[in-house]
C-alpha cells in the first residue's frame, strides 16, 4: 500500500509495477496489461475511427456499430497475444471463444468491449467492462471472479480495477500509461445522486416509491445513459445508486449478467457496497445462459437494502 491518504498517492506508480508490488499472479497481471494496451487502440478508433454501423447485428438483434466490432477485435486479439488466456465471451459475439495456447490458458475473459457506443455519437463517455475468472468455465456466479474492471473512455481515460483486494483507479498519462491515482477506493459517504434506467412509466409501484424517497430526501439525478461513467461516478463520489430495475414489460430489465452486471457488482462491493436484482445478490445469482440479463439496485449499501424492502412491500 503506497498511499499518503486513503483514495490519494504521493507516488507516480504505473499500473504493471503496482500490480507487481500488490503480488497479483503474473498471467493476471499480464491480462489486465494487455487489456490497457488495447484501450490504446480503442480510444484512437473512437476518436477519429467510423461511427457508422458495421452492416452487422449481434444475436440481441441490435444493430452493431463499427466501433462495436472494432473495438471487440481489437480486444480479442490482445487477450489471444497475451497468452495466458483459455476462454473468451464477448457481449458483440454469439458463440464462446477458444484460445489454443501452448500452456493451455489460465484464466477466461467476459466482456463488453464498448458499452454505451451509441453515446460516442453524441460525444458522450463510453467504456470497456471485462469480468476474469481462472479456469475455464465462465459460466458461473459473480463471486467466482479473481479479477474485474472498466475502462472509461471520457474527458480523461481511467481504469478502475480489483483483483479481489480492494479498489484502485489509474489514469492514462501522456505516454499512454496508467498511473495510480486513487488507491482503496470506499463507497463510504451518503448517497448523494442516482442514476435511474429505462422508461420511469414502466416502473412498478415498489421502484418508483423507492425513486419518490430519494428525491424526497435530496438525491440528485445523474444518468447518462452509459453504465461506466454512471457506475464511475457513484464510486468516485463514493456514494450513490444506479438502477435498471425490472420493468412492466422487461421482467429482466436490459442489461446483461455476465458482461455488465457480475463485473460492476464485484468492484462494487470491494468498494464496500452492494449489488442486488431487488432479491438477490447479483454476484450469488448462477447464469443460465451467456446472454441472461437481470435487473440491478447497485452502489451505496443502504439504498441497496431500501430498494429491496421498498420490492419486498410491493409483493406483499
Ligand atoms: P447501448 O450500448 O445500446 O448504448 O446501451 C447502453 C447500456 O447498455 C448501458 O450502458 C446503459 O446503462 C443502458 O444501456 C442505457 O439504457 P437506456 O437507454 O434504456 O436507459
Amino acid at each position: 500500500m503506497v498511499s499518503a491518504e486513503r483514495g490519494q498517492t504521493k507516488y507516480q506508480i504505473n499500473l504493471r509495477r503496482y500490480l507487481r508490488e500488490s503480488n497479483v499472479d503474473r498471467d493476471l497481471t499480464r491480462i489486465i496489461c494487455e487489456i490497457a494496451n488495447a484501450s490504446k487502440y480503442i480510444i484512437n478508433a473512437i476518436r477519429t475511427g467510423d461511427l457508422g454501423v458495421a452492416g452487422t447485428s449481434n444475436l440481441y438483434g441490435e444493430q452493431q456499430l463499427a466501433l462495436d466490432v472494432l473495438s471487440d477485435r481489437i480486444l480479442q486479439k490482445r487477450l489471444m497475444y497475451s497468452g495466458v488466456v483459455a476462454k473468451m465471451a464477448s457481449e458483440e459475439v454469439d458463440e464462446i471463444i477458444e484460445v489454443t495456447t501452448p500452456n493451455n490458458g489460465r484464466y477466461s475473459i467476459a466482456f463488453d468491449p464498448l458499452d454505451g457506443s451509441s453515446l460516442v455519437d453524441v460525444n458522450l463517455a463510453v467504456g470497456t467492462i471485462v469480468s476474469i475468472f481462472e479456469g475455464d468455465n465462465l459460466l458461473q456466479p459473480g463471486r467466482n471472479q479473481v479479477a474485474a474492471l472498466y475502462v472509461l473512455y471520457g474527458p480523461r481515460t481511467t481504469m478502475v480495477v480489483s483483483t479481489g483486494n480492494g479498489v484502485n483507479e489509474f489514469a492514462m498519462n501522456q505516454l499512454m500509461e496508467f498511473d495510480l491515482v486513487r488507491e482503496n477506493i470506499q463507497l463510504d459517504g451518503p448517497a448523494k445522486i442516482y442514476a435511474p434506467g429505462g422508461l420511469r412509466s414502466k416502473y412498478t409501484e415498489g421502484t418508483e416509491k423507492f425513486v419518490r424517497s430519494l428525491e424526497d430526501g435530496g438525491t440528485k439525478l445523474r444518468y447518462s445513459g452509459g453504465f461506466v461513467p454512471d457506475i464511475n461516478q457513484v464510486l468516485i463520489k463514493r456514494g450513490g445508486i444506479f438502477m435498471y430495475p425490472h420493468l412492466k414489460d422487461a421482467p429482466d430489465g436490459k442489461l446483461r449478467l455476465l458482461y455488465e452486471l457480475s463485473p460492476m457488482a464485484f468492484l462494487v462491493e470491494q468498494a464496500g457496497g452492494a449489488a442486488s436484482n431487488g432479491k438477490q445478490r447479483i454476484l450469488d445469482i448462477e447464469p443460465e445462459s451467456f446472454h441472461q440479463r437481470a435487473p440491478v439496485f447497485i452502489g451505496t449499501r443502504d439504498a441497496v437494502a431500501f430498494a429491496e424492502k421498498c420490492l419486498r412491500e410491493e409483493e406483499g
